[in-house]
């Protein structure tokens, strides 16, 4: 192997390591909801090739409002929808669409888009 080869060969390593570090191992950021003035646990979320934030950290028995802003036309995150709760809404791309409910009981719990690909946890502790 020559000079280039060698350095490519370390190239390509260090970024498959790069790789595995962002999805596998990186601390995932969580996302505590704080009150706002009515005691209603709030949080704004951006949906863009996924949602942001997408682990959501809230309070049992709380009322929780999520808004959500789609900030894409990709027909991909259209929905989201909350199995465990029954709930689901469509985001029109650019309008805030709120999403309510009082978590009853702590666990995790997944979001997704129809199809599954964009998925976000909902933690309730
Ligand atoms: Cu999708």
């Amino acid at each position: 192997m020559n000079a280039i080869q060698i350095a490519v060969t370390i190239g390509g390593i260090a970024l498959s390591l790069f790789i595995i570090w962002f999805f596998w191992l990186a601390p995932k950021q969580q996302t505590r909801v704080a009150f706002d003035t009515s005691g209603v646990q709030e949080v704004a979320i951006t949906v863009k090739g996924g949602y942001t934030p997408d682990i959501i950290v809230v309070k049992v028995g709380q009322p929780l409002r999520m808004r959500f802003t789609r900030q894409e036309s990709a027909a991909c995150s259209e929905m989201v929808l909350f199995p465990d709760f029954n709930q689901n809404a469509k985001l029109p791309e650019g309008q805030e669409v709120m999403i309510e409910f009082t978590p009853e009981k702590p666990g995790e719990y997944g979001f997704q888009c129809q199809m599954g690909m964009l998925r976000g946890k909902l933690v309730v502790e």
